[in-house]
Order: structure tokens, then C-alpha cells, then sequence
């Protein structure tokens, strides 16, 4: 039985054998999450998303999709980075965001990860409603944790208001 945990905090310090860091296709970092795992993380992180690029994602990684390199400095043992769908009002696909979730544990799984940490993965910079994002979000961890292999499944939300809205969306 997975436990799907909720802390208010920053991605950059849990200790779980894996992260996910809301991306862009580029895979060559950004800001919000992925500025501070690049930053905390050092060099290495940028260094294997160069190679991923290189080798498998010249027209970048899809919108939905998720690849894994190591951490670096962080406590982590992997980041796994997706590509969260930018919010648009009028047509926005909550399978895409959904698909971040469960691509990334499947990432995970196949690496052997017991302990996955999320950050609310489309809710800065991409704009998506926070509690429709949370609700999305929750089906999709709940889903793939009942056929996974994971001990924890943890949603780091960086403010308050975050927190609140994934509690609710928990239940
Ligand atoms: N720990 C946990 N959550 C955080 C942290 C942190 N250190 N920093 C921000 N958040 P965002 P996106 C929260 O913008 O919307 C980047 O430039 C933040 O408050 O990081 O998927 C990428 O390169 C928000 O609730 O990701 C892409 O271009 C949530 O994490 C683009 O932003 C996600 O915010 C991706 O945008």
C-alpha cells in the first residue's frame, strides 16, 4: 500500500530516491522548480539532460512525457524530469497533465524508486488552476500507485495555498 503524502516545503531538499522537476521540452532548465533543482543539484543534472537531448530529444522531450538523470547534489538518488501542458482556458487537456504523473512513475518504478516526490507540476509559470491541477494531479498518483511498486508518493507544495488545495483534492 503506497502512502501519497503532503508537505509544504521546497522539492530541492526531500530524501527520496527520486524527484520530479516540472520541466520544459528543452530539458536545458528554467525557473520555479527547475531553476532550484539545476541550481541546488550543480552541473551534472544540466550535463545529462545535454546528452538526453543529444541523443534521444533533438526536437525536445513531448509535453506529458518524462526522462530521469542522476541528482546530483541533491539528497535524491534521481530527478525525473516531465514536461507539464502550458494552461490554456479554452482548450486545456487534463490527460497531459495526468500523463506527467503517470509517466513519471513509471519512470520511477523502472529505476527502482520506492520514494517519489512531486512538485505541483503546471501550477507556476504554466498557469494552471491550483486546484483543478491538485484534483488532477491526485487521480493520476492514486491511480498508478494502487498497480506500483512505491512505498511513498509525496506532493511537496511550495506555499500555503498549494497545500490546502491538495489536501482538499486528497480528501
Ligand atoms: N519546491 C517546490 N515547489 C516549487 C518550488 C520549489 N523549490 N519552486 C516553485 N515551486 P513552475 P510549471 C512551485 O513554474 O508551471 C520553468 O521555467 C510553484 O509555486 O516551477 O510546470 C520550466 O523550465 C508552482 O506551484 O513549473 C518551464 O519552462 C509549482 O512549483 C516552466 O517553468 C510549479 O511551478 C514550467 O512551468
Amino acid at each position: 500500500m503506497t502512502a501519497i503524502t503532503l508537505v509544504q516545503g521546497d522539492i530541492t531538499a526531500q530524501q527520496v530516491d527520486a524527484v520530479v522537476n516540472a520541466a520544459n521540452s528543452s530539458l536545458l532548465g528554467g525557473g520555479g522548480v527547475d531553476g532550484a533543482i539545476h541550481r541546488r543539484g550543480g552541473a551534472e543534472i544540466l550535463a545529462e539532460c545535454r546528452a538526453l537531448r543529444a541523443s534521444h530529444y533533438g526536437k525536445g522531450l513531448p509535453t506529458g512525457r518524462a526522462v530521469a538523470t542522476t541528482a546530483g547534489l541533491l539528497p535524491a538518488r534521481w530527478v525525473i524530469h516531465t514536461v507539464g501542458p502550458v494552461y490554456q482556458a479554452a482548450a486545456c487537456d487534463p490527460s497531459l497533465l495526468a500523463s506527467c504523473y503517470r509517466e513519471s512513475l513509471k519512470v520511477a518504478g523502472e529505476l527502482g524508486a520506492r520514494t517519489v516526490a512531486f512538485p505541483a507540476v503546471s501550477t507556476g509559470v504554466y498557469g494552471w488552476p491550483m486546484d483543478d491541477a491538485a484534483r488532477i494531479a491526485v487521480a493520476a498518483v492514486r491511480e498508478a500507485a494502487a498497480h506500483g511498486p512505491f512505498e511513498e508518493i509525496r506532493f511537496v507544495l511550495f506555499d500555503a495555498r498549494a497545500y490546502e488545495a491538495f489536501e482538499a483534492a486528497l480528501g
